[in-house]
């Protein structure tokens, strides 16, 4: 047993006690220079950095992704390439709820994962259903409040949900998935992860393609029932973060298949469904899963506040053989999520051990409030320059990008021929789901609209799901009548 190490001060001096404060005599009044006291007072003070505005109830491990197929004719980059090993870090989490708010609030999951890769980090920021919400990135406060709390008595609202959603009727794709066993995993090792989005991939002859990710759960999809969640939220609110952690703990190593979906670049334009409307999948059928290879977590934090609460995933950070696409809500992202971490953490949250990249970092940023690591003194701060300071070469980046021209205008994307807001969520219902799991479909919803309080809005509700599909929707209006 190594010896009791002695306290210290943070600047590292011994400190002679944690128990009695420094008086004037033991019964005379505090004196101010007792400085380790004021360090004590005021670092506690400053424990918290601001929660994540949305996504701030979650959890996390390390682990690595293994390419275990050859996808290379899609993409140069080098963690997708044949046998490539990449460190990796995922956080899951819920959406609306703050922190210490129960992990079993019925939610899409946050799966969102850093890849340490030899060419920067990667950042994948995806959820644990395939579609969103929203297809414009410019609703997605005004969504995200009104599945939060009321100005007034700061109480969540089910009106306020049922009120956006029936005015935003792109959002009835995925409200379905909410509704359903989705929006309740059993466990975070339970649920498939997908990037959502349509992203870009290049190959090394430059040639670009569209492709969209799944992660599917190699532990099988289990579910809670509504009645197990809320029994599960007062029993255990970190039921999902204890799982993972203990899970980890006993060896049991939680692991994802790897896949991705792949469209032909010049498919886009013509293809049935806009494939960059992020309320729409792209059916199987139309465009096979490819398997790429393995996630496995291996590894639990050793410091949450440090490794998982300080963690700064964006998609932002692409890789060379990996760019945008034209969605909308990705490229809102692109901006958010950085504007997000530098608010949150600081300006240099990229130097944080656990968001530094493994490759080399030759960019000219420089200063900036807690800086950690900084460039060699002899290498200029400016570019260009004569003096062998870092440049550019378009050649490490490939060929990402698409054509566009037209007006700025404010406008909905011009429809493809299949664009509408119920069809995929009506075919989910009717094709995807069996008998139980639109009977749960049912209960979720009923018991949901339950809660709203008029007529007029539960009118509005009946008619959004018979949208969706006209059965569902009148099984709906009878449950809730019951
Ligand atoms: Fe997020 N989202 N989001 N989101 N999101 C954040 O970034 C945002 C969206 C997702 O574990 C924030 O660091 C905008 C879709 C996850 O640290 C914020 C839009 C998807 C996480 C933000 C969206 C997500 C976040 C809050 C509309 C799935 C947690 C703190 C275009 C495809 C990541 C932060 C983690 C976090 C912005 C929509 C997933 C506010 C503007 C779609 C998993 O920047």
């Amino acid at each position: 047993m190594s010896p009791t190490p002695h306290t210290t001060s943070n600047s590292g001096a011994p400190v002679e006690s944690d128990a009695h404060s420094l008086t004037v005599g033991p019964n005379g009044p505090i004196v101010l220079h007792d400085h380790y006291l004021v360090e004590k007072l005021a670092q506690f003070n400053r424990e918290r950095v601001p929660e994540r505005v949305v996504h701030a109830k979650g959890g996390g491990a390390f682990g690595v992704l293994e390419v275990t197929e050859d996808v290379s004719q899609f993409t140069r980059a080098a963690l997708f390439q044949p046998g490539a090993r990449t460190e990796a870090l995922a956080r899951f989490s819920t959406v609306a709820g703050e922190q210490g708010s129960p992990d079993t609030w019925r939610d899409p999951r946050g799966f969102a994962l850093k890849f340490y890769t030899t060419e920067g980090n990667y950042d994948l920021v995806g959820n644990n259903t395939p579609v969103f919400f929203l297809r414009d990135t410019i609703k997605f406060p005004d969504f995200i409040r009104s599945q939060k709390r009321l100005p007034g008595s700061n109480l969540r609202d089910n009106d306020m949900q049922w009120d956006f959603w029936t005015l935003s009727p792109e959002s009835a794709h995925q409200v379905t998935w909410l509704m359903g066993d989705r929006g309740l995993p059993r466990t975070w090792r339970n649920m498939d992860g997908f990037g959502s989005h349509t992203y870009q991939w290049i190959n090394a002859a430059g040639e670009r393609f569209w492709v969209k990710y799944h992660f599917r759960t190699d532990q099988g999809h289990e579910f809670l029932t509504q009645a197990d969640a809320d029994r599960m939220a007062g029993e255990d609110a970190d039921h999902h973060i204890r799982d993972l952690y203990e899970a980890i703990n006993r060896g049991e190593h939680p692991s994802w298949t790897v896949h991705v979906q792949v469209m032909p670049y010049a498919d886009a334009a013509d293809y049935r469904f806009n494939p960059f409307d992020l309320t729409k999948v792209w059916p199987k059928g139309d465009y096979p899963l490819i398997k790429v290879g393995t996630l496995r977590l291996d590894r639990n934090p050793e410091n949450y506040f440090a490794q998982i609460e300080q963690a700064a995933f964006e998609p932002s950070s692409f890789v060379p053989g990996i760019a945008a696409s034209p969605d909308k809500m990705l490229l809102g992202r692109i901006f958010s999520y950085a504007d997000a971490h530098r608010y949150r953490i600081g300006t240099n949250y990229a130097q944080l051990p656990v968001n530094a990249p493994k490759a080399e970092v030759n960019s000219y940023s420089k200063d900036g409030s807690m800086r950690y690591s900084w460039a060699s003194p002899e290498r200029p701060v400016y570019a260009p320059n004569s003096h062998g300071g870092p440049a550019a070469d378009p050649s490490l980046v490939g060929d990402a990008g698409w054509e566009s021209d037209g007006e700025l205008v404010r406008a909905a994307a011009t429809p493809h021929a299949e664009d509408d807001d119920f069809g995929q969520a009506g075919t989910l219902v009717r094709e995807v789901l069996d008998d139980a799991a639109r009977d749960r479909l049912v209960g979720n919803i009923a018991g949901h609209v339950s809660k709203v309080t008029t007529d007029e809005l539960r009118q509005r509700v009946y008619a959004y799901w018979c949208s969706v599909d006209e059965t569902l929707g009148k099984r709906v209006e009878e449950a809730v009548g019951r």
